[in-house]
């Protein structure tokens, strides 16, 4: 069975110039790309992407910091496609991230953890209409 799920290289990955290093990972699993595109996001669509955190103390933060500067969202496609993409991805803090992973490997701070991966089926298909809505 196929799935889709979204992946975020979030801004820090375009700032350190690393997209093509996390496309790679993804692509080197073979998990297919179906869409892909460097954009800003405005406060509106952060905040509607990030909606389950939004009681969070670090809310304004993340919302801060995802709409700094550009980023590469995309839609990527494979057997359980989002529980592949989060074990390449690593744990959100990147202290405790394993080895291997791109967070494990490339982050240090939780605030800048260079990517993000829809957590379940009904996340990736929330998230790949907010990012993607006329993706076939
Ligand atoms: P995930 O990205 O691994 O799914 P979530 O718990 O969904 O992790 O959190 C979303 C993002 O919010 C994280 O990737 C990280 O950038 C940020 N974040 C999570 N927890 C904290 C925190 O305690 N302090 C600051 N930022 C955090
Ligand atoms: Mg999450």
């Amino acid at each position: 069975m196929t799935d889709r799920t979204l992946i975020l290289c979030k801004p820090d990955a375009v700032e350190r110039q690393l997209v093509g290093e996390i496309v790679g990972r993804f692509e080197a699993k073979q998990l297919t790309l179906v869409a892909l595109e460097l954009r800003q996001l405005d406060t509106a669509t952060a905040e509607a992407h990030y909606g389950e955190h939004a009681e969070k103390p670090f809310f304004g933060e993340l919302v801060a910091f995802i709409t700094r500067s550009p980023l590469v969202a995309m839609v990527i496609e494979g057997p359980e496609a989002y529980k592949v993409a989060r074990n390449l991805i690593g744990a959100t803090n990147p202290r405790e991230a394993a080895p291997g992973t791109i967070r494990g490997d490339l982050a240090i701070e939780m605030g800048e953890n260079l990517v993000h991966g829809s957590d379940s089926p009904e996340s990736a298909a929330r998230e790949i209409e907010l990012f993607f809505p006329n993706l076939a």
